[in-house]
């Protein structure tokens, strides 16, 4: 059985190379990628070869060796590395401090691919001295908030931390909600990571992976979780129209309105929720023959938004337990980064998930070797999930 101080250790380094691997095909932002040409790539990766590549940024050394090259992490990582280390130096949620971590990360690093918008909220935080952590992110986007993946992107700490702290389904959200509405308050984006940290904190504990029960239980608790979210939401709408601090926030969003295009509304009514994308899922892995990626793509998404890439991420852990033709020889974890990428869209982000849901299944052992020597980072996570995994038990209520 696969111990899990080792689970720990693979779901934040499948995240990272997950990132890594995903970022050199982010930017060509494919409607699929045929597999073999993902193959061809980590097998780049694996004969640690020195031709110009442009994903190449530093190089290190090894002795007898040429220069190897080493693949850099994104903003996915850098803000997974944000949410582990305030989690672990508070040994607990402190909402200042993470706002606080992830601008300055941001203003250290801003090359690292971050999303379009998520920028001005860095920089709003700044200004605010994050006095108010949660008042930027609300008021993006005609005041609904971002429904990009970058919540998701980076919560598998705090799937780690809920796991060491045994959390219920209520406890789990009350850490991801914040987390997640820090950069990005629509329904979408705080259901996304949900579904990603619950995936995670499943995999950890499960021992013989049967993929219809791992759904099942995805479906129920996205039940749970969508209705919630959306209760909330009503409630704070009723609540908030009269208040001073609503009319002014009103306000800056009415200045803001032209973002919502016509264009999204239509988007989002035409959207399958998550626990729908779920069913659709549980009815594919129950197939003989699994959905071609030009159906997934339709179906779940590729794309930036979290309702279109988190279901993908789940499908491609799921999928990899399956025959994939022309990577059978290679271990489920791999099956499942490689698939994930052959998505093509949003391909970092997608394989960073479904990266630290596989790791948190199969184990550090199942990650190779010289995929965790090609990418940054790799030593920061395996501390950040031994320091997650030492942390005081606290007993809360288990379900
Ligand atoms: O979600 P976010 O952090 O971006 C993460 C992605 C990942 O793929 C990373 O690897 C990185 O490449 O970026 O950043 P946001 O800026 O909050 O959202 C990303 C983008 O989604 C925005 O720049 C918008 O283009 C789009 N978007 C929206 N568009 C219209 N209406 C997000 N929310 C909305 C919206 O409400
Ligand atoms: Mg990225
Ligand atoms: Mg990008
Ligand atoms: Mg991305």
């Amino acid at each position: 059985m696969v111990s899990r101080i080792s689970r720990f250790h693979g779901s934040l380094v499948g995240a990272v190379v997950g990132d890594c691997i995903g970022a050199v095909f982010e930017e060509a932002w494919l409607p699929g990628i045929n597999i073999d040409r993902v193959l061809r790539q980590v097998e780049k990766i694996e004969a640690d070869n020195v031709s110009s590549n442009s994903q190449v940024i530093s190089e290190s050394q090894n002795e007898d060796r040429q220069p190897r090259k080493i693949y850099k992490f994104t903003d996915d990582t850098a803000m997974a590395r944000s949410v582990a280390a305030s989690l672990i130096e508070e040994n607990g949620l402190n909402v200042k401090d993470m706002a606080r971590r992830f601008s300055e990360e941001y203003f250290k690093e801003p090359w690292r691919g971050y999303g379009g918008n998520i920028c001005l909220n860095f920089q709003a935080l700044k200004e605010s001295n994050y006095l108010d952590p949660f008042g930027p992110a609300s008021r993006q986007f005609g005041g609904h908030g971002s429904y990009g993946n970058g919540g998701a992107m980076r919560i598998a700490p705090a799937a780690l931390f809920a796991f060491r702290k045994q959390m219920d389904l209520q406890k789990l959200r009350e850490l991801v909600e914040p987390i997640t509405k820090l950069t990005h308050t629509h329904p979408h984006a705080v259901q996304g990571a949900m579904l990603e940290s619950l995936a995670v904190n499943l995999a950890l504990k499960t021992d013989c992976l049967d993929p219809d029960q791992f759904i099942d239980y995805l479906c129920d608790k996205m039940k749970i979780v969508e209705d919630m979210v959306e209760e909330e939401r009503r409630v704070a709408r009723a609540d908030n129209t009269d208040s001073p601090d609503a009319k002014r926030a009103k306000e800056e969003i009415d200045d803001d309105k032209d973002e919502e295009t016509d264009n999204d509304k239509d988007e989002m009514r035409n959207q399958l929720s998550y626990s729908e994308k779920l069913e659709k899922i549980r009815t594919y892995i129950k197939q003989e023959l699994q959905p071609d990626t030009k159906e997934i793509i339709e179906v779940l998404g590729t794309d930036i938004s979290a309702l279109n890439s988190v279901p993908a991420a789940v499908y491609a852990f799921l999928r990899a337990t399956k025959e994939i033709k022309g990577i059978q020889d290679r271990n489920p974890f791999e099956k499942t980064i490689i698939y994930a990428i052959s998505l093509g869209g949003d391909t970092d982000t997608i394989a960073t998930m479904a990266g630290a849901i596989a790791g948190a299944y199969y184990g550090i052992e199942e990650v190779p070797k010289s995929w965790q020597e090609a990418c940054e980072g790799v030593a920061d996570a395996l501390q950040y999930a031994t320091r997650l995994y030492d942390l005081p038990i606290e007993h809360q209520a288990m379900q």
